[in-house]
């Protein structure tokens, strides 16, 4: 299984205090308390929301404040109510207590909310203490404070991107370069053996989830390599970046090795067959890679006229696919809204 953990600091807003005060006008010489109550202080609340799909704007802040309710005043003015602070969080997220570690919410829909920490009441003011008895009452209360806790907060990750391709193909290098995931990367076939997920980010706000899938080669429907085991992570996918090998020392064909795959995935399942492709020609800082690409960019953008170069080496092109596969992504979920 695959989570995205964060541990964060909530602090609710305190209750405003309550006011002790009286009536001061002309020709009424002993005017009643007038003192209102304090304001009520924020809630910090949990929303769901569906455009988000990691965790990672909780990596950057890390302590999450509403504000403090006003102090009530004469005239019976009750105290303006804090701000509350909504902490906005992909759908799937469970907020835990960091030391039980028990479940506090579990967020499974969109739009669903939960007040994870609750503001402080605001104090009476005086002119609640009125009474027959006690016609002047100098007593108004403090504002309750707003609670604390320390979260644990979790996210089973779903890629929104599967990055496929035959063994050596960079796929390890390229999420390496792109999210925060560091797999193994080394120049002999399948040194990835299981799925490796990332988060990428996209400007400054936006993210998405990728996987980096184990080569897959000719009759891996049948068990060769490591078969198809790994493609059911992709599955849930809405798009696969299909990476071929520009690089001229392993003298591949990249067409002959897309169509070996695109097979293989037909074998596997007309649904992931079926899914939009990104086609990258990855490697291109190799000498003469750039040559080869010029050589086959036609005939590739016919197979599929979304086609991309990079390097996972030096980064040239990366940021150009990152901003295409987000681009794609939103294009899909708008698809289906
Ligand atoms: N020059 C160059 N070499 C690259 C590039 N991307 C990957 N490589 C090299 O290619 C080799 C294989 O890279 P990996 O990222 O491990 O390949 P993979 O597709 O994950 O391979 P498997 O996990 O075995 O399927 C490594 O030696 C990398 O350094 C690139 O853009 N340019
Ligand atoms: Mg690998």
């Amino acid at each position: 299984m695959f989570v995205d953990q964060v541990k964060i600091t909530v602090q609710a807003g305190n209750g405003g205090d309550g006011c002790a005060s009286f009536r001061r006008e002309k020709f009424i010489p002993k005017g009643g308390p007038d003192g209102g109550n304090g304001g009520k202080g924020g809630d910090i609340v949990f929303r769901a929301v569906p455009n988000l799909s990691t965790l990672l704007d909780l990596r950057y802040q890390q302590l999450y404040r509403a504000d403090h309710g006003r102090p009530g005043s004469g005239q019976l003015k009750t105290g303006k109510s804090g701000e509350d602070c909504v902490i906005t969080v992909p759908v799937g997220t469970v907020v835990r207590d960091y030391e039980t570690r028990d479940a506090l919410a579990d967020l499974t829909e969109e739009f669903q909310e939960f007040v994870v920490a609750r503001g402080g009441r605001g104090g009476l003011g005086n002119e609640h203490y009125k009474s027959s008895t006690n016609r002047a009452p100098r007593r108004a209360d403090p504002g309750e404070p707003g609670q604390h806790k320390v979260l644990f907060v979790e996210l089973k990750l779903l890629a929104d991107v599967a990055i496929i391709g035959f063994p050596n193909a960079g796929k390890s290098t390229l999420i390496s370069k792109i999210s925060n995931a560091r797999p193994k990367i080394a120049d002999y076939p399948f040194s990835t053996l299981v799925p490796n997920l990332g988060l990428v980010k996209v400007g400054d706000y936006q993210s998405f989830v990728a996987a980096d899938i184990p080569g897959l080669i000719e009759d891996a429907h049948t068990g060769k390599g490591l078969g198809t085991r790994f493609l059911k992570h992709t599955e849930r996918t809405r798009l696969l970046v299909h990476l071929l090998d520009f690089s001229m020392m392993s003298d591949r064909d990249p067409i002959a090795d897309y169509e070996t795959i695109q097979n293989e995935l037909k074998l596997f399942s007309e649904d992931l067959y079926n899914k939009p492709q990104i086609l990258v020609a990855n490697k291109i800082d190799h000498p003469e890679a750039k040559a080869k690409f010029a050589e086959y960019k036609e005939r590739l953008e016919a197979i599929n006229p979304t086609l991309m170069a990079c390097s996972s080496v030096t980064g040239e092109g990366t940021k150009e696919l990152v901003y295409k596969i987000y681009e794609f992504l939103e294009s899909i979920r708008e698809g289906q809204e």
